[in-house]
């Protein structure tokens, strides 16, 4: 019998908070697992995706924006615990974060592969060329690619490098495994999107999202029946809105994305209750 080789390798994601990290690792693995905002500090654990093809598996983890103080993460890099680091800038932002992240980089000796993002937003193009030298100077790396994670193109490119260069070892999880999170952390974190997309300031942050009776059902019910936990009745007034508009919008966006990726109809029902 022919035994095939395997491939493995894990990949750490990082950059500052709206770089599109997390759009990156739903595109790389092709489903969207981890919440994407427009505002900041959309991600707030470490996410972990797999992406699989024949012999080859990857796992990418997807981080916050601020990992400054995050010892998990730090002390894993100077552990060397990662094959690659995938550093995603915004375009041509580079500022003060992007020179804390290089601080961190430099105490680790994980080869680093740097992605220029958004790509579809820089209309006059003959910027890039004197800010890859200005990147030569401030960061060493092995590969650079200029993507549009959103809107996929040149993303695949990523995959297939890292492919070729991952090293000989066995596949560390199950062909059809492709996130570290539950369902019912994904059913959460998709509602979570839907909050951030709808209520302003730091209101989204302060809700806690309880399922109710999640834990009796092997799989996800159709009927769906959830808390939203808040401090006082202002914060419910807000979340409710002005002929209950916002939160009849958070159920409708929550509800068709929760279709999207379990492949059922669902009916979600929300409570508002006061801690
Ligand atoms: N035009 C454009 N927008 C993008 C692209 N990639 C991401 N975005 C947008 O950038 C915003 C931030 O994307 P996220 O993926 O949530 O960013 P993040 O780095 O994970 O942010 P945090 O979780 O807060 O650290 C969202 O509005 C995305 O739609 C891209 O390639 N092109
Ligand atoms: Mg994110």
């Amino acid at each position: 019998m022919k035994i095939i080789s395997q491939y493995y390798g894990s990949i750490l994601i990082l950059g500052r908070s709206n770089a599109g990290k997390s759009t990156l690792l739903n595109t790389l693995i092709g489903k969207k697992i981890s919440i994407i905002s427009h505002k900041i500090n959309t991600t707030n654990y470490s996410i972990t995706g797999i992406y699989n093809k024949g012999s080859y598996q990857i796992k990418y983890i997807d981080t916050p924006g601020n990992i400054f103080y995050n010892n998990n993460i730090i002390n894993s890099l100077k552990n060397n615990e990662y094959n690659y680091i995938l550093f995603i800038l915004d375009r041509n932002k580079w500022n003060f974060i992007e020179n804390k992240f290089v601080k961190i980089l430099n105490q680790t000796n994980i080869p680093i592969i740097l992605i220029l993002n958004k790509i579809d937003k820089i209309n006059n193009k003959s910027i890039l060329l004197p800010y890859i030298n200005f990147l030569k100077n401030k960061i060493k790396f092995i590969y650079l690619f200029m993507v549009s994670a959103k809107y996929k193109l040149y993303t695949i490119d990523i995959n297939n490098i890292i492919c070729k260069n991952l090293p000989k070892k066995k596949h560390q999880y199950p062909k059809n495994y492709i996130t570290n999170q539950t369902e019912e952390i994904i059913l959460k974190e998709i509602i979570r999107e839907s909050i951030i997309k709808y209520l302003h300031k730091e209101l989204p942050y302060l809700i806690d999202i309880k399922v109710f009776f999640y834990k009796k059902f092997k799989i996800i019910p159709n009927k769906i029946k959830i808390f939203l936990l808040i401090k006082n009745i202002n914060q419910k007034k807000i979340i409710i809105g002005k002929n209950a508009t916002t939160l009849k919008l958070i159920k409708y966006r929550s509800e068709k994305s929760i279709e999207k990726f379990f492949k059922k109809k669902i009916n979600l029902n929300i409570w508002i209750k006061i801690k």
